[in-house]
């Protein structure tokens, strides 16, 4: 019986992946060409992975046996993917082109996500003319985003990214924690007869955006009067049209999603109000076509040039046979200072899955844990681990040819920067090299650089929403690849389920002194004890 590709890939994982980075460049001139694709305006340079083209043809070869194709085709063509919620998984909809035809159980979707689209549209020019005003007749200069996890860091994200094409004479804010502090910071300078806010939550039921979001009726209240008419000053974004007006917004108010968004995977939905009234509706079109560009390259371009497949398979790669467990992500924009932040729920809340779809247990370790921060900010703080520490860790280098607001030469600094720490993730600096400098003896062994971290430098030629739009769709892809190939459900999250019904259970014990609910822990009972003691409840 021929030899599984995972197999072969433990064999090459002592050959190939034993190697030197810097050999493998040294030797192999042709890496330049060969491990550099480009596809829907990125340039992905994946020359410095510890790997050779043996490596990837396995790799490649694990991609057909595990299916990938197969379960992108599912997941293009609507078919429920998500087998622990039953559901369809269609991001990819959202960015289709009017003309473009889908239906999902007999109903035309392309249709239903371009009614919302122009309907968001038409409301953002209303705000943005100064056409749809307040209770006390002023135009809205404020937006304020309430929302959490998947409602939250999408939009945020993308606001600081596309914050060049934004509105500067409006505000626009974003309140997810239920830390009081975090809403009293956000509304303490703000005028409530010019602040609008979306409640922006898929189920509507969520502690932190309900509780936030009364708390935001009440500041309207109290700035404008009891009888104000708040309505003015809401508008939702949800699926659950019913807990909507039950909170009191006006469905007409109410932008709508399906189920067949996943949280993470929405920011290009109605949950990207936000972004449009800060971008404009035209802008937010532009992200729109972004995303479909590569969502048709991953659909169509064959898997050696597949940029998201690519990636995918470098990060099994890294992960399963070179032991790597986290992954670092290191934009070099400061417009893309939340990207990590975004990037931690979109790639560890899709793919920090234990079990396979059938629910026995995974056969290897799953998804990387991701983290980072914009470089250069980076290079003076956690770098020094990259470089010098016991773990090798992978990392995704990111920078844009142009910058949107060049200043002398600051930005050729900037691109310099992130090339240099490529180069000595990959090939370190040896003994002789640190000598050669003159270095004294004691401290050569300190000034050596092991190399060998492997490293994708992805490039665009500039940050526009469009460029975002694929930044992310990328990601997206990456990530479902990644979980192709483990078999899990990368469209669930039980776990971060179960911490918003243990939460629900918790808060009436700090409140009321509620009773400990059946099987909860004598710890947890004596915490919560401790608090309504500290606070003088009991
Ligand atoms: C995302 C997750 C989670 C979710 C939040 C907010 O994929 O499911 O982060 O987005 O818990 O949920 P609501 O939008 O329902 O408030």
């Amino acid at each position: 019986m021929a030899q599984s590709a995972w197999d072969e890939l433990g064999d090459l994982a002592k050959t190939v992946g034993a190697a030197k980075i810097r050999d493998l460049i040294a030797d192999d001139p042709g890496r330049t060409s060969s491990m550099v694709v480009e596809g829907a305006g990125v340039t992905l340079d994946y020359s410095r992975q510890r790997m050779d083209a043996s490596v990837l043809k396995a790799l490649l070869r694990l991609a057909k046996e595990r299916g990938v194709a197969q379960r992108r085709d599912d997941m293009f063509a609507g078919k429920h993917i998500n087998v622990t919620e039953d559901r369809a998984v269609l991001h990819i909809a959202l960015r289709l082109p009017k003309t473009a035809k889908l239906e999902v159980d007999g109903v035309d979707i392309v249709a239903e996500v371009h009614e919302v689209l122009d309907r968001m549209s038409d409301f953002a020019t209303r705000v943005r003319s100064g056409e749809w005003v307040g209770h006390t007749g002023k135009p809205i200069k404020n937006v304020v985003n309430i929302g959490i996890g998947g409602s939250d860091l999408g939009p945020v994200m993308a606001y600081e990214a596309l914050k060049d094409y934004s509105r500067r004479d409006m505000t626009f804010r974003f309140i997810s924690n239920v830390d009081s502090n975090d809403l009293y910071e956000d509304l303490r300078d703000l005028d409530p007869a010019e602040t609008l806010f979306i409640v922006s939550s898929k189920t509507f039921v969520t502690l932190e955006t309900m509780t936030n979001a009364a708390a935001a009726r009440d500041w309207v209240k109290q700035g404008l009067g009891d009888d104000a008419d708040v309505a003015k000053h809401f508008v939702a974004v949800s699926t659950n049209a019913e807990k909507v007006e039950e909170f009191g917004i006006d469905t007409d108010n109410m932008f709508g999603f399906w189920d067949w968004v996943g949280g993470r995977y929405s920011m290009d939905s109605a949950i990207g109000l936000s972004t449009m009234l800060a971008i404009g509706p035209e802008n937010f079109k532009e992200m729109l076509a972004g995303f479909h560009e590569l969502d048709e390259h991953f659909k169509s371009a064959p898997a050696e040039v597949n940029l998201p497949m690519l990636m995918g398979l470098i990060v099994v790669w890294n992960r399963n046979f070179l032991n790597c467990p986290t992954n670092a992500v290191l934009p070099y924009d400061q417009y893309l200072v939340r990207f990590p932040a975004y990037l931690q729920q979109l790639t560890m809340e899709s793919n920090g899955k234990s079990v396979k779809l059938d629910g026995t247990p995974v056969d290897s370790e799953t998804g990387p844990i991701y983290w980072g921060e914009p470089g250069t900010n980076g290079q003076h703080s956690f770098y020094q681990l990259i470089h010098q520490g016991t773990s090798v860790i992978p990392s995704d280098v990111l920078f844009f040819n142009e910058s949107l607001n060049p200043i002398g030469v600051q930005h050729d600094y900037l691109v310099a920067s992130a090339l240099a720490q490529a180069a000595v993730f990959a090939n370190g600096r040896t003994a002789e090299e640190v000598k050669a400098d003159g270095v004294e003896e004691r401290l050569v062994p300190h000034k050596v650089m092991p190399g060998n971290r492997p490293c994708n430098v992805i490039t665009y030629q500039r940050l526009t929403p469009h460029a975002l739009g694929t930044l992310v769709a990328l990601y997206e892809h990456t990530v479902f690849t990644c979980g192709a190939i483990w078999g899990i459900d990368s469209f669930d999250q039980w776990g971060v389920e179960l911490g918003k019904a243990m939460a629900n259970n918790l808060s009436p014990q700090l409140i009321d002194g509620a009773p400990p609910t059946p099987g909860q822990d004598d710890v947890t009972t004596a915490a919560v004890n401790r608090y309504r003691e500290a606070l003088g409840r009991q």
